[in-house]
């Protein structure tokens, strides 16, 4: 088993008995193509992630490789097709993930409205000299209306927080929830309706051919000039730049963004100055339970696939 990223070794440690697993060492960087081309070469199992690009001609090398295991729910780093044609099984954390990612979800929506990582900010600073009535003023969550595209299992675990929240909710989604809609009082809406409605718009969908760039020029041209956009998904469901002009042009009113386009962004990122801007390192899943979660079903994945079984969660 080849581990593309250092990991803790205490989770590793009880399935050394089971594989010879070898790991990425260097804790600060990502592992380079040629490492992974040479690894994958001659590995039975990876345990990969989003910052690796598992192509075609990396699995046409593989002369073993039965299983990959992604950490994470998404797996639009890996060509399905060619681990398909190949007889690769390809596995993902579905589930374990989904109350982390919901709870930072609604995190950074509220830290957006309320303007708090710009509020702890002007603290550090040394700014608060006075109080002011509209001091840091943001805008009111509770009994606003959010637009969730993508209800999956995210999107619902989004949609029950909000309802706490007294917040009414609309999805939209490639196909009905209908026990979404009598569990937890959620209404469908055509994509444009959505945008046209919600105070706070969240894209929770996965990157596809058909959810690339659906948040476009035209998307926001139809949010309210007060609505917010959050994304926790994937940043290509986003045209970053689309999304710049409608920010500074005042069509929305702010953003909350935990995933870009091209990951990891620098300090020079456009966005990144906007003060109606709260950016996060794509966190969604990153506590420290739910990690561990995560790289315990990647492991349990490759040892059912390697002894013959299918996978607890498997994409192909
Ligand atoms: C991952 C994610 O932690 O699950 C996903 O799809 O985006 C995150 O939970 C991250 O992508 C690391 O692979």
């Amino acid at each position: 088993l080849y581990v593309t990223r250092k990991l803790p070794e205490e989770i590793i440690r009880p399935f050394r008995r089971q594989f010879d697993i070898q790991m990425w060492l260097y804790e600060e960087k990502p592992i380079n193509r040629e490492a992974l081309e040479r690894e994958t070469k001659h590995a039975d199992a990876i345990l990969t992630m989003l910052s690796d690009q598992i192509d075609r001609s990396l699995l046409e090398q593989a002369e073993n490789l039965k299983i990959i295991a992604n950490l994470a729910v998404g797996y639009d780093n890996i060509d399905l097709s060619a681990a398909k044609d190949r007889g690769i099984t390809v596995s993902n954390t579905p589930d374990v993930l989904t109350e982390t990612t919901a709870d930072l979800t609604f995190a950074l929506l509220m830290a957006t409205a309320r303007r708090i990582v710009e509020a702890a900010r002007f603290i550090e600073q040394g700014s608060w000299n006075n109080w002011a009535p509209f001091l840091m003023a943001g805008k009111d969550v509770h009994h606003k209306t959010l637009g969730i595209v993508g209800m999956g299992r995210i999107g619902e675990a989004l949609a029950r927080r909000a309802r706490g929240f007294s917040m009414d909710v609309l999805y939209h989604n490639r196909s009905r929830h209908l026990q979404a809609e009598e569990s937890l009082g959620v209404h469908y809406a055509e994509f444009e309706s959505l945008l046209e409605q919600a105070d706070y718009v969240v894209c929770l969908a996965p990157l596809t051919e058909e959810t690339k760039h659906m948040f476009d020029k035209e998307a926001f041209s139809r949010m309210k000039k007060s609505a917010f956009f959050i994304n926790a998904s994937r940043g290509k469901n986003v045209d970053e730049k689309a999304l710049y002009h409608a920010l500074i042009n005042e069509e929305i009113a702010g953003a909350g963004l935990d995933v870009f386009e091209d990951e990891p962004i620098d300090s020079s990122h456009p966005l990144l100055a906007l003060q109606q801007v709260t950016c996060l390192p794509h966190i969604g899943s990153a506590t420290i339970e739910t990690r561990n979660r995560m790289i315990e079903l990647c492991l349990e994945n490759i040892a059912l696939v390697l002894s013959g079984k299918k996978a607890k969660t498997l994409v192909i």
